[in-house]
């Protein structure tokens, strides 16, 4: 792979926005990446295989826990610092990034929101130093979309609960210590339970043939007649609404994510565009790839201060559910034709892993797709904006 040359895209100074401690939180975050992650990403992705050797330098640039506050072990810092983390660890693999968020989002966050006392002691400064790696189920083999109509269940059996069922596309599953599922009790309502690697009838195959986050471990979870300790049952929220609030968290760090991989992508085409010469010039001095070029750093432009506004609410308590949806939805699109037409202007070089245009489009197809598909983001827009949900 090419070295690695970026240069962060800020066409309407969005760093005058920036306070000192965001400015310095993403600098030593983008400082790490093309240290430790631009030189070794693409081997590993062309491999299938999870770079487990960054999971201390992700602990180090503060990328477990952001905003968990410091006495759990977290970085205690504020929602713009944790978007601008996920911003540029994404810059270089949303594979890498999809491992930050699960951890800090999908699992600290219910921890830290839901459990009690004693599990936030246990389990939170473990896995803001890395020490624990943790991954969250709710989605299911026929429950993806509609988490809601999940299967997987457990029963009081005295001092303990047994779980049965099966969860599916789970991100860090295949290395996680710890697992946060979701489940049903006896009387259908949702609970989350933290089951732990090494309990009987707890398995986590890996799985494989993916195109796309192939740095990044995905697997299933299959509970038969899982043990799980009362102790383990998170005590402070139940129904759907709980593993969907763990998601509003995890969106909002990919609505920045994507900005990530779209400025990286912007940024290896203008270069190349410079570089490359047909027909006796610049191809960076046509009329086409102008276009190209101007369109994708309009649109970032755009997405960065959708995302700066949205963390401005996220700090202030007041953005909402659907507003995060916005985001994520137009991000990742945004994201993902960035890429494409970055891939485009590379010619046959664009296919390569020489550069990391592809390595971005195909990581992107997932993420446009988890965390809620592109559909169910704008249902949930459409529902936000009209009062009826179209969803069923
Ligand atoms: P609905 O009746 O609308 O809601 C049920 C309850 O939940 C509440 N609620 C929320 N609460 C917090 N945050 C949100 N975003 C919420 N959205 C809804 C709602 O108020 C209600 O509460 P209550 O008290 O009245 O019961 O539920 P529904 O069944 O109609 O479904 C709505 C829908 C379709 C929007 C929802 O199910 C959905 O978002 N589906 C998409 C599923 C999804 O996003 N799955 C992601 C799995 S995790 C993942 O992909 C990780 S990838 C990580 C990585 O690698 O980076
Ligand atoms: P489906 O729900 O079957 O959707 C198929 C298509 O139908 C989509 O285009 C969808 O938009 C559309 N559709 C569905 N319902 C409607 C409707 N009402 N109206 C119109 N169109 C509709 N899940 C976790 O729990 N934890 C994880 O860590 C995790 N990591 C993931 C990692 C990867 C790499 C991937 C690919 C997925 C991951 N997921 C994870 C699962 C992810 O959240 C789901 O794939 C996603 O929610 C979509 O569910 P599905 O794949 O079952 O698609």
């Amino acid at each position: 792979m090419k070295p690695d040359l970026f240069e962060a895209p800020d066409y309407y100074s969005m760093d005058d926005l920036l306070n000192e401690e965001h400015k310095l939180v993403r600098d030593t975050a983008r400082a790490w990446v093309k240290r430790a992650v631009s030189p070794i990403i693409e081997d590993y992705a062309q491999r299938a295989e999870f770079p487990k050797e960054i999971l201390h330098g992700l602990a180090e640039i503060g990328a477990f826990g952001p905003t968990i506050p410091e006495n759990y072990g977290g970085a205690g810092l504020d929602n713009i610092s944790y978007g601008l983390i996920m911003q540029e660890i994404e810059r270089g693999d949303s594979g890498v990034r999809s491992t930050a968020s699960v951890q800090s989002s999908l699992v600290m966050y219910p921890i830290w929101a839901y459990g009690s006392e004693e599990q936030k002691q246990k389990y939170l400064p473990k896995l803001a130093t890395g020490e624990l790696m943790g991954c969250f189920g709710l989605t299911e083999p026929n429950h993806g979309s509609n988490p809601g109509g999940m299967t997987t269940h457990f029963k009081d059996a005295g001092d303990h609960y047994v779980l049965n069922g099966a969860k599916m596309w789970i991100s860090n599953a295949p290395f996680a210590d710890i697992a946060v599922v979701w489940a049903k009790n006896e009387a259908g309502r949702i609970k989350g339970l933290i089951v732990e690697r090494g309990d009987p009838g707890f398995s986590t195959p890996e799985t494989h043939n993916k195109w796309s986050l192939r740095a990044s471990a995905t697997g299933e979870l299959i509970f038969d007649n899982v043990k799980v300790p009362k102790e383990n049952l998170l005590p402070g929220k139940d129904g759907l609404g709980a593993p969907l609030g763990c998601l509003d968290s995890a969106r909002y760090g990919i609505a920045w994510g994507a900005i990530g991989a779209a400025m990286d992508c912007y940024d290896t085409a203008l270069r190349y565009a410079k570089e490359r010469e047909q027909f006796g010039k610049p191809i960076a001095a046509t009329q086409l790839q102008q276009k190209k070029l101007a369109e994708m750093i309009t649109e970032i432009t755009k997405a960065q201060l959708l995302a700066l506004r949205l963390g401005q609410l996220k700090n202030e308590g007041k953005a909402t559910s659907a507003q995060i949806s916005m985001a994520k939805r137009n991000n990742v699109e945004m994201a993902l034709e960035v890429a494409r037409n970055a891939r485009q202007m590379l010619g046959g070089m664009g296919i390569t892993g020489e550069y990391s245009i592809m390595r971005h489009m195909m990581n992107l197809e997932s993420v446009v797709t988890y965390e809620g598909t592109h559909d169910i983001h704008l249902l949930i827009t459409g529902l936000d904006i009209t009062g009826h949900q179209a969803f069923s």
